[in-house]
């Protein structure tokens, strides 16, 4: 039966792409509720199920609606998304707050929609977690992951809509010969990359390059798989890539590989080198697909070893059509 859904934080980057996911997947929507800031209260919004209204967010009212996509901060989700339960809604949250709780189910419907279970209140993995676990749940399934390295090459929609903004404005400046200057990234975006997202922790990984060892572990179930990552942002606007080094239990070659991944939901196999087919953000973006490519014996691990390049768009399957799989698994 059709649901009514609330969408909170819905004039960011990822609400907003939730409200066209919802449409694209033609997800039954009874009643659609448009959340944000007191600031943007009031304003009205175009969408694919009509002018909206936003309302400024109100916790006895979210919780009157079927489904809740949390699209806010860490703080702003800790502080009420248990609350927002308390009526029966299914609350689906972004954020990074209770990710490594044992009691919230950490969900990428194609890899591990059983861990759902009857629990309201469950996390979206991280963006860049997300895109990857779909290419190495179906190789540990087929070949058993033994370790996992993961260098990733990051849009600036990460960010928000404001680290894109500061991507298109100040690579108009440098060209323009004006001053180029940054307040979202640390430092200038445009011509340059940045081997830092988020804060660094106390072992010299960045808090972004952890999420991606402990979402892994998590969705994949694998509590103990060496999972390293170098993390960096790119001035590309809105699809992650990242080259992936997998050491596997069972023997594996490129085609069992290619083969096993062209089955795969949510996974499409880019991968004619010599024609110049291979996962790249721009093609990746705006699809719903996880681009997989550029497949080979690894040099190092040999034939129990895989090397591989993923593209997926980091606010679709990183963000909200991660979300709106998991509002589906209860239809
Ligand atoms: C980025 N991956 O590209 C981050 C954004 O864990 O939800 C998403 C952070 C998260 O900046």
């Amino acid at each position: 039966s059709p649901r009514r859904v609330a969408i909170v934080g819905a004039t960011g980057a990822v609400g907003r792409e939730m409200v066209d996911v919802l449409h694209r997947r033609s997800f039954p929507v009874a009643e659609l509720g448009l959340f944000a800031s007191e600031r943007s209260a009031g304003r009205t919004v175009e969408t694919p199920f009509g002018t909206k209204t936003l309302e400024a967010f109100d916790a006895e009212k979210v919780k009157g609606y079927d489904i809740v996509l949390l699209a806010v901060s860490g703080d702003f989700a800790k502080a009420h998304a248990p609350a927002l339960t308390e009526k029966g809604a299914l609350v689906i949250d972004n954020s990074s707050a209770f990710r490594y709780d044992d009691n919230v189910p950490l969900i990428v419907p194609e890899i591990n929609a059983h861990a759902m279970g009857d629990a309201k209140l469950i996390a979206n993995p991280n963006c860049t977690t997300a895109i990857a676990v779909v290419a190495l749940g179906p190789l540990h399934k087929a070949f058993g992951l033994r370790r996992v390295i993961v260098s990733t090459y990051q849009a600036t929609s990460g960010a928000g809509a404001e680290g894109m903004a500061e991507l298109e404005e100040q690579t108009r400046n440098q060209l323009e010969g004006k001053p180029v200057t940054n307040s979202v990234f640390r430092h200038p975006i445009p011509f340059n990359l940045i081997p830092q997202i988020d804060a660094f922790q106390e072992n010299g990984y960045t808090k972004e390059e952890m999420k991606v060892t402990w979402e892994t572990r998590k969705i994949l179930e694998i509590p103990d798989l060496p999972v390293s990552c170098t993390a960096v942002r790119i001035p590309t606007y809105r699809a992650h890539s990242e080259a992936i080094t997998v050491e596997t239990l069972s023997p594996v070659t490129p085609d069992a590989a290619r083969a096993v991944l062209a089955d795969a939901p949510g996974v499409v196999v880019k991968d004619v080198p010599a024609d110049g087919i291979y996962p790249m953000p721009l093609n990746a973006t705006g699809q719903f697909d996880v681009e997989v490519g550029r497949i080979r014996t690894s040099l190092i691990f040999g034939d129990h070893g895989l090397d591989l390049f993923v593209c997926g768009d980091q606010l679709l399957k990183g963000a909200a059509l991660n979300a709106v799989q998991i509002a589906e698994l209860t239809l």
